[in-house]
Formats: structure tokens, C-alpha cells, sequence
């Protein structure tokens, strides 16, 4: 065997698996809202010999010789995404979110600490300390939740449990929350039990970026956050801070948690942070706002129940036990008609996470594509089709078909066909 081939040459088998993937992603309305389309750009330098180096530690105090190119392309990263957020440190090393978030507590932690963040059910994350994760099993920790009537996260609740558990950690931020965060709130509520306040920005931190969400900046002592959702980048994570609690998060991350840092997913961040500060991003940021927005509108004209009643940011969440179908049959006929999400749980949902009430869907991927909130109104009319043909593979085909001739006029960001 040569080294040379192209990939199509020398391996058919998973050429073919990556052109279909390729060609799937163009012909979906693809509205999982932790997903996207990295450009062009951000491929190549995830695809590029950077892949090869290792670099443990840090730039100028490495543990490896030939850093000449790789101590630039972190320095690069992190005055870039310092820049693009307002922060005075960034820690571009986390290999994605949960390991992120786990560095965080490493850093602020010990086994057996009180922490705190929004339950699972009520759309946080996993690594907020829920019972399965790591982060629950090794930490005490107590999830706050939302309110029944408007589904919003109840301030004084937080305050509550804070000022009975004593966490060190509160996190705020979610996957599933389709409203503003008030970081000041937290900001508040943290100081007054000496907790660090970390907000997790996965979700929005494109939108935060572009200026279409509240920065947590200021507020939060610590921000961590993935890099490919609504910022566009390659898969990876981030931890952002002021300069004190530098050195135990760069500390926790590198030796604490992870070997090597991936370069080429550094370099990528680095070029969708470059990519990131153009006026053009901001209209972008604006736009996944406004077509979310626009989505939410009519698909309540539809009688959806849109958890909370609508949207602030990028994503939307339905109970759909008023349409008799349960989030796993939704989704799967939704795919079957081209349109791509993900079942999800709802507030106090009464059925379990494997086929919960509801579905999770956003705009990010589809904004990328171009799509403008002109656009939703047939986005909703084949969602509600799909939805009431669940069960008529041929009438969902018919959609699909649909669905793929009107993407064919928006090009998809890194996607040569
Ligand atoms: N998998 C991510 C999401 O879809 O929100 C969270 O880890």
C-alpha cells in the first residue's frame, strides 16, 4: 500500500459513505440546532498535516520540539476568539463541550463538591451535573429547573437551592432552553454564595459572537463552549475567563484532563473566529434569530405547542401530545420528508427520553444556506405535512422530493458536490 491515493482511490468503501453523508446534508433541511455547515476554509485546516503534530503544553512552554508553526496557530486562536468575545483569556485546547465543562470543575472542584445547573429535563446538559454524567456521579449536585405555567427558569428557585446547597459551581446555560439567559441574574445570585458562575454557551455562542444574544461577559467568572454549532467552527471546545482564574483552567485542561491539543481543530477555530468577526456574521447571528422567530410563528398558527410559547434565540422545542404522535415517530417521519431533527424530552414530560413528548429543532444550518424568515412558512407547511402523514412513506417521499428541489437554489457552506 501507497500513501498517495486520493481517498476515493484508495479507500472506495468510505469515499462512498462520505459522498453520501455529503450529499445527505445538502438535500435535507437540516434542523438539528446544535449543527451546522462549517465553510470551506475551516475544512481545510481540520483536514490538514497539523493533524500529524503533537504539542503538548502550551505555546513557548511545550513538552515536544518543532513547534515553530503550531505555537502561532494556538497564539492566533486564542487572540482571535479573545478578541471576538471580549475576554482577557481563552483556552482553545478542550477537545469539545464536555470535556470543557469538566476541565471547569477539575479546576474549581474537588470529588464530592456541591455544584448546580439547570436540569436535564428541563433542557441543561449532561455535563451540569446530571446523574448519569460523570459530572453527576463524581460531584453533589442539585438541578434547577423551569416554571410549569411559562417554562422559564424561576430566578428565585435558583436562589433558593443556591442558598441551601452551596455549590462552588453554578452553571447556566442549556440545549434545549428557547429563551435569553439572564447572565446578571446568575451573576447576582452566585456572588451572594460565593459559587463561581461558569456559563456554558454552546449553543449561542455564534449568536453571542454576532451580537443576536446577550454576552455573558462580565457576568460569568468563566465561559466554556463548543465551537461547531452556531459559531460555525470545527467540532471543539473552549473555556474563556479573566486573567486570575487562568492558570487553574489552562492547569486542569493541560495536564489535568486531556495529552495533546488537536491542532488542526485549533487552527480551525482560528479561522472561523477570523470568519466570525464580519459584518456578514452578524447579519447571519441576526438572521438565525429572525428565522426562528418567523418558524415559531407559524407553526403556532398551526396549532403547535411550542414549549415556553416561542423563541428568543435559535432553536425551538414542541410538545407535540396535542398532535397524537410522540417525538421519536415525529422525528423519524420528519426525516423521512427531508427534514432533519431530534426528539427531545420536554418540561415535566410524563413519557421517557427514549421517545419523550416532544421535538428540538433550529435555524442555524438552514441560515447558513440562506434561508430568510420569507422562507418558514414553507419550512412549517411541510413540517405540519410530514407530521400528519406520519405512517404514508409515500406521501413523506413526496416531501422529501419537495424539500430537495427547493434547497438545490441555497448552497450549503462547505459543501462541493
Ligand atoms: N449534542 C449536543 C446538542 O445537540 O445539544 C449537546 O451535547
Amino acid at each position: 500500500m501507497t500513501f498517495d491515493p486520493s481517498l476515493e482511490q484508495q479507500d472506495p468503501e468510505m469515499y462512498a459513505l462520505v459522498r453520501g453523508e455529503t450529499q445527505r446534508q445538502f438535500d435535507k433541511l437540516r434542523m438539528i440546532p446544535s449543527e451546522n455547515y462549517a465553510s470551506r476554509a475551516v475544512q481545510e485546516a481540520m483536514g490538514s498535516p497539523l493533524n500529524n503534530k503533537y504539542s503538548e503544553g502550551y505555546p513557548r512552554k511545550r513538552y515536544y520540539e518543532g513547534q515553530q508553526f503550531v505555537d502561532p496557530v494556538e497564539e492566533l486562536a486564542q487572540s482571535r476568539i479573545r478578541s471576538l468575545f471580549g475576554v482577557e483569556h481563552a483556552n482553545v485546547q478542550p477537545y469539545s463541550g464536555s470535556p470543557a465543562n469538566l476541565a471547569v470543575l477539575f479546576a474549581f472542584c474537588k470529588a464530592g463538591d456541591p455544584i448546580m445547573g439547570l436540569g436535564l429535563p428541563a433542557g441543561g446538559h449532561l455535563t451540569h451535573g446530571w446523574s448519569v454524567s460523570i459530572t453527576g456521579a463524581y460531584f453533589n449536585a442539585r438541578a434547577y429547573g423551569v416554571r410549569k405555567d411559562d417554562h422559564r427558569i424561576d430566578m428565585d428557585e435558583v436562589r433558593k437551592i443556591a442558598e441551601e446547597h452551596k455549590p462552588k459551581v453554578i452553571f447556566c446555560g442549556g440545549t434545549a432552553y428557547p429563551r435569553l439567559w439572564d447572565f446578571a441574574a446568575f451573576a447576582e445570585v452566585a456572588k451572594s454564595v460565593g459559587a463561581i458562575l461558569v456559563a456554558d454557551i454552546a449553543h449561542i455562542s455564534g449568536l453571542v459572537a454576532g451580537g443576536a444574544h446577550p454576552s455573558p461577559v462580565g457576568h460569568a467568572d468563566v465561559i466554556s463552549s463548543t465551537t461547531h454549532k452556531t459559531l460555525r467552527g470545527p467540532r471543539g471546545g473552549m473555556i474563556l475567563t479573566r486573567k486570575d482564574l487562568a492558570a487553574p483552567i489552562d492547569k486542569a485542561v493541560f495536564p489535568g484532563l486531556q495529552g495533546g491539543p488537536h491542532v488542526s481543530q485549533m487552527a480551525a477555530l482560528a479561522v472561523a473566529a477570523k470568519e466570525a468577526a464580519t459584518p456578514e456574521f452578524k447579519t447571519y447571528a441576526k438572521r438565525v434569530v429572525d428565522n426562528a422567530k418567523a418558524l415559531a410563528s407559524a407553526l403556532n398558527d398551526r396549532g403547535y405547542a411550542l414549549v415556553s410559547g416561542g423563541t428568543d434565540n435559535h432553536l425551538l422545542l414542541i410538545d407535540l401530545t396535542n398532535k397524537n404522535v410522540t417525538g421519536k415517530r415525529a422525528a423519524k417521519a420528519l426525516d423521512a420528508a427531508g427534514i432533519e431533527l431530534n426528539y427531545n424530552s420536554v418540561p415535566f414530560d410524563p413519557r421517557k427520553p427514549f421517545d419523550p413528548s416532544g421535538v428540538r429543532l433550529g435555524t442555524p444550518a438552514i441560515t447558513s444556506r440562506g434561508l430568510g424568515p420569507e422562507h418558514m412558512g414553507h419550512v412549517a407547511e411541510w413540517f405540519d405535512d410530514a407530521i400528519k402523514s406520519e405512517g404514508d412513506e409515500a406521501k413523506l417521499g413526496t416531501i422529501a422530493a419537495a424539500v430537495k428541489g427547493f434547497l438545490k437554489d441555497f448552497p450549503a457552506p462547505g459543501i462541493a458536490l
